[in-house]
C-alpha cells in the first residue's frame, strides 16, 4: 500500500437516511478509483463495507465501515456509516473522525428523518459538506424537487453544482457548472467512463440560470469577489474553485451533485470534488482535544474497536498529530500500556493492506492490540494526551436480557461487555436487587443486532425480556407495636422483645432509627440489632416485597432476660416487631418515574400525546424546537417499555425521545394489587 503525506489525504463521512445508498456509493467510489477490485453490490452481499454477516442478511449497513479511494494522487479515507437512528452511535464516531461530509440523498425520497438528524450533527461539528442525490436512474427522480427539499429543510446554502440530463430510465448525462462541461455516459460502463459533449440545447436556459447562481452564491462569500464579479470580471476557474472550498469550509456553500451509484454515473467528478473541494487533514481544523494538545509530537485517536471472528479485536485509529511507522511502539494514554502497532495497516472493507508508514491525519488499523479500547489515545509516553470522549448519543430504551441456556449467564455478561466496547451506545448492568440484567440502546433493532451478534460471535442464545421494575415501598400512616422472641429448647434459650414505632419520612430521606430506650429496659448494645432485624425485614417490604423507604422507626421500649438475650435475639425481635407494625401504618407501593422528553413532528403530536397519556403519563407542556414539538412529561418507568418503537411507528421514524430517572411516587391501587399479585406469584414458584 502507497505512503501518503498529510496533504494527500482526505477524510469523508457518508451519511444521510438509510437505503439512501451510501454503501454504494462508497463502494462504487472505491472501485471506479482502481483502489477496490471489484464492484460490489448490496443485493448480492458483496458490498465493500456491509460485510458482516448480520449487514448481508439485512441488506443494510449496522456497523461504521472503512474504505478508501485513490484519485488524483490522494487517498480518500470513506467512512460509511449506517442510516437507521437506531445506529446513531456508529455516525457520531464517524464524523468525529472525519474532516468532511457527502450526505447522500435519494433522487425520489428527498430530505428524510435520517438525513436531518446527520445534517444536525454535522452542523454542530462545523463540517464541510457536499451533498448528493443519488439514485438518479430510478423512476420519478427529480434533481429539482430534492434541491427544494434541500433549501427548505436543510440549508438556504446548497446551490447545485451539476444537473442531470434525462429523468428515470433516460438518465444518461450531467452538465457540471465547475467545468461548463456536458458529460453522456457509456452506456453499459462499470466505471462511470463517459464522452464530452456539447451542452443540449433544451438545457442551456437552466445551465444559465444555475451558473449565475452558483457563480452570485461563491462571489457574495468574499467581499473583493463581489465587486470583482458585480463588475462584470470573469473570475479565473482556479480561483474560484478555491473561493468555493473556503465557502464550504465556513459553511457558506453546500454544493449539490448528483448522479447513480449503481451505474457508477456522476461517481468521477464526485471524486474528484472530494479531492479539490474538501480539506487535507493540515487545513481542516482540529478537534478540540487534539487542538489543545499543540506540543504533543504524536495524537492518535481509537474511535472504533470491533472484534472479528479468527482475529479479535481490530482497532481503527486517526492520527491527529505526528506520524507512525509500522511495528512503532505508542504509549496508550488511558490504560497507560505500550502498544506495538504490527501489520500497520488500511481498511478497504473487510480487508487490511499492510502499510509501511501513515503521516498525520490518515486513518489507520491494527489488529490484535493487548488493551486498546474506544477512546483511548495513542502518543508517547513522555508527552501524555487526552482526548475527550466521543459524544455518544444516549441510551434511550431498556430491555432485560436472559440466556436461553442455564449457565451461560457468566459468558453473556463477558461477550456484553466486548459487544459494549465495540459499541460504546450500547451498555448493560446486572441488578442483583431484581435478579436479571438489563441492556440500555438507542431502540429495539439495536438490540436485535445486540442478539445476533451474540450469538454469531460469542456463540450465546439469548432473548429479550421485559425489564423487572424497581418498585419501592414505603408508609403513609403511623403505628406502633411490640416484636417478641422466645425460644425455650433446653439449653441456653433466645429472648429478645422490643416496641417500635414507625412513622412516614418525606420523598427521598430514606431510613431512620431512632434509639428512644429510657431506663436500659434494652441494654444499649443490643438496641443496634434491633435497628438490624428491622432493616432486614423492610427489605422485603410488606405490600409486594419491594424495599421499605423513607420511614422513621422509633424503639422505644422492650425487655431482655439476663441469660438468654443476646444480638441475634434482638434482631429477631425486630424482625418480628417490623412485620408486625408495618402493615397498620398504612404501607403503599412506590413506582419509579422518568421524566421524558419526546420530539415529534406537529402534525401527530395529538396521537404522541395520547399515547404518553395511555401510558399514564403527565402532560407537563409542550414547546416548539426546532421543526419538531418538545413534549415534557412524566411518566411511569414500568410503561416504557418498548416505547421507542410505538413513537417510531406513530411518528413514521420522526420521532425521538430521552428519558431521565426522576423519583418515586405512590402507585395507584390496580398497579399496587397487580404487582402485589405478580409477586406472591414468583414466591410460590420460587418455594416449589
Ligand atoms: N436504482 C438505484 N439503486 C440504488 C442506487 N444506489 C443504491 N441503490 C440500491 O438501493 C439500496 C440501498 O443502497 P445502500 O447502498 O445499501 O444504501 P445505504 O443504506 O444508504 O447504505 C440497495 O438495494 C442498492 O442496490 C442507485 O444509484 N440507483
Ligand atoms: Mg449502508
Amino acid at each position: 500500500m502507497k505512503v501518503y503525506g498529510s496533504e494527500a489525504i482526505r477524510n469523508v463521512a457518508f451519511v444521510g437516511h438509510g437505503a439512501s445508498g451510501k454503501t454504494s456509493l462508497v463502494d462504487a467510489l472505491a472501485f471506479v478509483s482502481g483502489a477496490s477490485r471489484r464492484h460490489g453490490s448490496i443485493r448480492e452481499g458483496t458490498a465493500l463495507t456491509d460485510y458482516a454477516p448480520d449487514e448481508i442478511e439485512r441488506h443494510h449497513s449496522i456497523q461504521l465501515g472503512l474504505a478508501f479511494a485513490e484519485w488524483q494522487e490522494t487517498k480518500v479515507n470513506m467512512l460509511d456509516t449506517p442510516g437507521t437512528l437506531d445506529y446513531f452511535g456508529e455516525v457520531a464516531t464517524a464524523l468525529g473522525a472525519a474532516d468532511a461530509a457527502v450526505v447522500v440523498l435519494g433522487g425520489t425520497a428527498g430530505v428524510e428523518v435520517g438525513t436531518e438528524k446527520v445534517w444536525e450533527h454535522c452542523d454542530r461539528l462545523h463540517l464541510p459538506r457536499m451533498l448528493f442525490v443519488n439514485m438518479m436512474d430510478k423512476e420519478h427522480a427529480d434533481f429539482e424537487r430534492v434541491f427544494e427539499d434541500v433549501k427548505a429543510h436543510l440549508t438556504p446554502k446548497v446551490v447545485p453544482v451539476e444537473i442531470p440530463i434525462g429523468n428515470g430510465a433516460d438518465f444518461h448525462g450531467i452538465i457540471n457548472l465547475f467545468s461548463g462541461k456536458c458529460h453522456f455516459f457509456r452506456k453499459g460502463t462499470k466505471t462511470g467512463e463517459y464522452d464530452v459533449v456539447p451542452i443540449p440545447d433544451e438545457y442551456q436556459d437552466r445551465y444559465r440560470r444555475y451558473t449565475e447562481q452558483f457563480t452570485e452564491a461563491v462571489a457574495s462569500t468574499d467581499d473583493a469577489l463581489i465587486e470583482r464579479y458585480l463588475g462584470g470580471e470573469e473570475i479565473p476557474r482556479e480561483e474560484f474553485a478555491r473561493a468555493v472550498k473556503k465557502g464550504m469550509m465556513e459553511g457558506a456553500i453546500v454544493p449539490l451533485f448528483c448522479g447513480s451509484a449503481e451505474l457508477t454515473y456522476g461517481v468521477r467528478t464526485l471524486l474528484k470534488k472530494m479531492v479539490e473541494l474538501f480539506p487535507s487533514p493540515l487545513e481542516a481544523p482540529l478537534p478540540e482535544g487534539a487542538a489543545a494538545n499543540a506540543a504533543a509530537p504524536l495524537l492518535g485517536h481509537v474511535f472504533k474497536t470491533v472484534s472479528e471472528p479468527h482475529v479479535g479485536d481490530v482497532t481503527f485509529f486517526r492520527l491527529f498529530r505526528g506520524e507512525v511507522a509500522n511495528g512503532d511502539e505508542v504509549w496508550n494514554c488511558e490504560h497507560e500500556t505500550a502498544e506495538k502497532l504490527n501489520h500497520l495497516s488500511v481498511q478497504q472493507g473487510k480487508e487490511r493492506l499492510e502499510v509501511e508508514r501513515l503521516h498525520a491525519g490518515d486513518i489507520g488499523t491494527v489488529a490484535k492490540l493487548r488493551d486498546t479500547h474506544t477512546g483511548d489515545t495513542y502518543c508517547r509516553r513522555e508527552m501524555p494526551v487526552h482526548m475527550p470522549p466521543i459524544p455518544f448519543p444516549e441510551a434511550v430504551a431498556t430491555a432485560a436480557i436472559v440466556a436461553k441456556k442455564r449457565g451461560e449467564e457468566d459468558k453473556m455478561a463477558a461477550a456484553l461487555h466486548k459487544i459494549h466496547e465495540e459499541d460504546p451506545s450500547f451498555h448493560f448492568e446486572y441488578s442483583s436487587e431484581l435478579g436479571q440484567t438489563h441492556i440500555h440502546g438507542l431502540g429495539e433493532r439495536h438490540f436485535e443486532t445486540i442478539l445476533s451478534r451474540l450469538e454469531r460471535k460469542y456463540g450465546v442464545q439469548a432473548e429479550l425480556a421485559r425489564p423487572k421494575v424497581a418498585y419501592r415501598e414505603t408508609l403513609r400512616g403511623r403505628a406502633e407495636g411490640q416484636g417478641k422472641h422466645k425460644k425455650q429448647s433446653g439449653g441456653r434459650g433466645q429472648y429478645g422483645d422490643c416496641w417500635i414505632r414507625l412513622s412516614p419520612l418525606p420523598r427521598g430521606s430514606g431510613y431512620e432509627f431512632v434509639n428512644a430506650i429510657v431506663g436500659g429496659v434494652i441494654p444499649g448494645k443490643l438496641v443496634p440489632a434491633v435497628d438490624r432485624g428491622v432493616q432486614e425485614a423492610a427489605q422485603r417490604g410488606v405490600v409486594a416485597g419491594y424495599p421499605m423507604v423513607d420511614y422513621r422507626v422509633e424503639c422505644y421500649d422492650g425487655s431482655y432476660h439476663d441469660v438468654d438475650s443476646n444480638e441475634q435475639s434482638f434482631k429477631m425481635a425486630g424482625i418480628l416487631a417490623f412485620r408486625n407494625v408495618a402493615p397498620s401504618a398504612k404501607p403503599v407501593l412506590l413506582e419509579p418515574l422518568a421524566d421524558v422528553d419526546v420530539w415529534t413532528p406537529e402534525d401527530v403530536l395529538g396521537d404522541v400525546m395520547g399515547d404518553l397519556s395511555a401510558r399514564r403519563g403527565q402532560i407537563l407542556g409542550t414547546e416548539a424546537d426546532g421543526r419538531l414539538t418538545r413534549i415534557r412529561a412524566i411518566v411511569p418507568e414500568a410503561e416504557l417499555y418498548r416505547y421507542s418503537t410505538t413513537l417510531y411507528s406513530i411518528t413514521h421514524g420522526r420521532g425521538t425521545y430521552r428519558q431521565r430517572h426522576h423519583g418515586y411516587a405512590e402507585a395507584p391501587p390496580e398497579v399496587t394489587s397487580k404487582v402485589a399479585a405478580e409477586n406472591s406469584r414468583d414466591r410460590e414458584l420460587a418455594t416449589v
